[in-house]
């Protein structure tokens, strides 16, 4: 069984502004070292699926260095590769118009590797998930197309793909993102949301996105999913009965996060940061891959409690508690830093403090700054979340300093 993946990485993901302000969504930093996009691209590599394609087309840049750096050494020949593939025209005049879009203007990729299977996932998502187990349940059921599912809060639930599926899992209705979100009839608080990920027989999809073409539409939620439903098999894949080996009795059995704005992006750091965590990022049957930075490990003076420093950090004398500093973080004497994600080059001077802030990249805090206590002052100088997250936006890149 031959699978390509065509992962769409293109997205804006404008509600996680201002980190998205210079990058897409799946290029924005998660945990100690990783990006958004590291999460579907291990998935996709755990499970024997090395041919992988991802398109790319806001603010890319980000994404395409990270990716070659941490996915590169591609083998064309052996068919195991990670190619970023950008917007290049090839059906029309024009950028990539949405998602089942970027698919279409590459067909010619998919033809060229003729895979029994493509798997189109999206790259927004923190999660793990063995792809194998639903090729297995595709396969088994003789699905056309399996879209992967999992309940979600009615509440959030207009911003996601909404299924109706029979005792059977076949998909009877398809909603994308509807104004009144119907309830699951076993969980009346929940809905039965799609995750964005699709598993489809080759024909069936290379068919579905030139006549999607021929009527001028471009995404698979609003046009490809509602049509395919009424003429094919099309099945809703239960995540709930995904196993990834490796996962403790404490971990989330089906942890997956769709982080959409500021406070789900912050929260999701608490799932992973714990002795306990509901998603272990330690779990070695289960690795995910990211850049392989080359810096010295991380020097420390001062006292830390449930708190990940990343390799190339030097910290000389600071209280830091339930935080996260990423690579080539430099901390001053006498900081506190509580319930923050440090990213990547930010230098916080002496004397600062530090409570429920997002400091991107390349920041650097002035001497005995307060951020996080005086909600007004904040809101003046900076993005502050619902939640009352504060986030510091990226700063100037420093010269000489590689990313
Ligand atoms: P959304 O995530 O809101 O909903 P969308 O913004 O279209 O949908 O993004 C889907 C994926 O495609 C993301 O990974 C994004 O980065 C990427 N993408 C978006 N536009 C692109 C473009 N022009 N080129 C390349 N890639 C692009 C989708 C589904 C819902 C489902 C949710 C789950 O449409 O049905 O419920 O995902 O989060």
């Amino acid at each position: 069984m031959k699978v390509l993946a065509m992962v769409l990485a293109g997205g804006q993901g404008s509600r996680l502004h201002p980190l998205t302000a210079e990058r897409s969504k799946p290029a924005v930093p998660f945990g100690g070292r990783y990006r958004i996009a590291d999460f579907v691209l291990s998935n996709m590599v755990n499970s024997e699926i090395r041919g992988i394609y991802m398109m790319v087309q806001y603010k890319s840049q980000s994404l395409i260095e990270h990716v070659a750096k941490a996915w590169g050494n591609s083998n064309a020949y052996t068919g195991q590769f990670v190619t970023v593939v950008p917007p290049q025209m090839r059906e029309g005049p024009e950028w990539f118009q949405g998602t089942s879009d970027a698919v279409f203007q590459n067909i010619n990729l998919i033809e060229r590797h003729s895979p029994d299977l493509v798997a189109v996932f999206g790259a927004d998502h923190i999660y793990r998930m063995d792809v194998r187990q639903m090729i297995d349940f595709h396969r088994r059921n003789s699905a056309h197309v399996s879209v992967a599912a999992i309940p979600v809060p009615l509440a959030e639930a207009s911003s996601f793909g909404i299924i109706d599926a029979d005792k059977r899992q076949r998909i009877r209705g398809f909603l994308e993102k509807p104004a009144n979100p119907p309830a699951m009839i076993s969980d009346p608080t929940r809905a039965y949301g799609s995750m964005g990920n699709y598993l489809f027989n080759t024909e069936v999809l290379l068919k579905a996105l030139r006549e999607a073409n021929d009527n001028g539409e471009h995404d698979f939620g609003h046009h490809i999913l509602p049509r395919l439903i009424k003429t094919h098999q099309v099945l809703a894949y239960n995540f709930a009965d995904n196993h990834v080996p490796g996962v403790a009795d404490y971990e989330e059995q089906s942890y997956w996060r769709d982080v959409g704005n500021i406070d789900a992006y912050y929260d999701a750091h608490y799932d992973v940061l714990s002795a306990k965590p509901r998603f272990n990022l330690f779990n070695p049957k289960w690795f995910i891959n990211s850049s392989a930075y080359q810096g010295p490990s991380p020097m420390i003076t001062g006292e830390i409690s449930n708190s990940t420093i990343a390799a190339g950090s030097r910290v000389s004398g600071a209280r830091i508690k339930n935080s996260m500093l990423r690579r080539e973080v430099i901390v001053e004497e006498d900081v506190e830093i509580e319930d923050s994600l440090i990213m990547d080059y930010t230098v916080i001077r002496r004397g600062s403090r530090l409570k429920r802030v997002i400091v991107d990249r390349y920041n650097v805090i002035e001497e005995n700054s307060r951020i996080g206590f005086d909600a007004a002052a904040d809101r003046a100088r900076y993005t502050v979340s619902d939640g009352g997250i504060v986030v510091l936006a990226k700063g100037e890149d420093i010269a000489g300093v590689t990313r």
